[in-house]
């Protein structure tokens, strides 16, 4: 492969621990149909990993359309350091005439897998955990040069949420470069105005190159790829992995042409580790809190209803019904300061009142005192 693997370049003290254990990293592809997601898990194979490539040949000849979750391993191992390397292929949606719940077993499967991986941290013996939670998902978005259809914001938001999302644009090829920029623009825009939760790199500022790679990195944020599975030569003589078009080939591995090389060297160099730490840290641990919530320890999760489908629709109650909750309790404290401004105000009238009582009380008695006198 081009690079080393991530771990090489960490500082020594934290390479010797992970070194030692190995790396697990899955990595996970989503979108509407016909994106090329399984063709750039293969191109990521296959310039990953050369014995792949050679098996691929020898098995299969064309992509066909993915069915169904399909889940590829390999192993990767250089300078006494292992990663295994898990890719999750996902069937594409947005083919169908009803779209509403395109998302639900993608977003099922992440669930399940923070879901499985909780119930073996509450057994006795808590070594040798199977564990499939995925550290990035990578969303394909159509290289339509207009901006994100409702579906994928639809889409990106539940995702956003539950993994850390890494937006992609399908097929680079097919803009000239002045476009893709001004299309990159429009879907980062979205992106913000809708709220999508996606991955951004961490910026380490005490180191100034690496702040400034990673600024950069950032900046191509959605990383636009090419996938190709073929072989092609270029017009200066070199065999690349490309797609041969009349006017030259676009190239995978050539960063004039599409971010491959950067979205690759994030996944599995420099920000890795980030990637792994972070769905520990912050989408593990919500999925954690949110089920204690719900939930007493070691219970296992209602069936019926916790598809996804149901979660959201549970939340939108739960979510209307503390807005509820909040208004009658805005217009309760209201109403009780106009009790107590009422109260306030008829203590005075009754302090006034018991005054003028008083004084008319001294008046009478004044009265009585005089017309006394005057008698005798
Ligand atoms: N121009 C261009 N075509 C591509 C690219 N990547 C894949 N394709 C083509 O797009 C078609 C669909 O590719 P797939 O990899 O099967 O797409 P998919 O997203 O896995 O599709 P589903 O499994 O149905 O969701 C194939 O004909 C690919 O050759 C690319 O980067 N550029
Ligand atoms: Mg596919």
């Amino acid at each position: 492969m081009t690079g080393p693997i991530g771990i090489v370049n960490l500082p020594d003290q934290r390479r010797k621990i992970v070194s030692k254990r190995g790396a697990a990293f899955t990595l996970m592809v989503c979108g509407e149909s016909g994106l090329g997601k399984t063709t750039f898990v293969n191109t990521l194979f296959s310039t990953t990993l050369k014995s792949y490539a050679d098996n691929r040949k020898r098995h299969r000849k064309q992509v066909d359309k993915t069915v169904e979750i399909e889940i590829t391993k390999a192993e990767l191992e250089e300078r006494f350091f292992k990663l295994q390397l898990t890719i999750i292929d996902t069937p594409g949606f947005g083919d169908y005439v009803n779209n509403n719940d395109a998302w639900a077993p993608i977003v099922e499967f992440l669930d399940d897998q923070h879901e499985s991986f909780m119930l073996q941290e509450q057994q006795p013996r808590r070594q040798e955990k199977i564990d499939l939670r995925v550290h990035a998902c990578l969303y394909f978005i159509r290289p339509s040069g207009h901006t994100l259809k409702p579906l994928d914001v639809e889409v990106m938001k539940k995702l956003g949420t539950r993994v850390n999302l890494i937006p992609v644009i399908a097929k680079a090829d097919t803009f000239a470069s002045a476009d893709l920029d001004k299309f990159k623009a429009r879907i980062r825009s979205v992106i913000e105005a809708q709220q999508i939760k996606i991955y951004t790199p961490p910026v380490e500022e005490d180191d100034i190159a690496v702040a400034d790679e990673t600024k950069n990195i950032i900046a191509s944020i959605p990383f636009s790829v090419i996938g190709s599975e073929t072989d092609v030569e270029t017009s200066d003589g070199r065999i690349v992995k490309g797609r041969q078009y009349p006017w030259g080939v676009a190239e995978v591995e050539s960063e004039q042409h599409c971010d491959f090389k950067k979205l690759r060297n994030v996944l599995i160099r420099s920000h890795m580790l980030d990637l792994i730490h972070s769905t520990e840290e912050k989408h593990y641990e919500a999925y954690r809190a949110q089920q204690m919530e719900t939930r007493k320890f070691g219970e296992s999760r209602p069936r019926k209803l916790d598809t996804p489908k149901f979660k959201e629709a549970e939340q939108e109650l739960r979510k209307r019904f503390t807005e509820q909750v909040k208004v009658e309790e805005l217009r309760f404290k209201q109403w009780e300061q106009r009790l107590l401004a009422e109260r306030d105000r008829l203590n005075k009238d009754l302090e006034t009142t018991h005054l003028s009582i008083k004084s008319l009380e001294t008046d009478l008695e004044n009265l009585r005192l005089n017309s006394g006198r005057a008698r005798r």
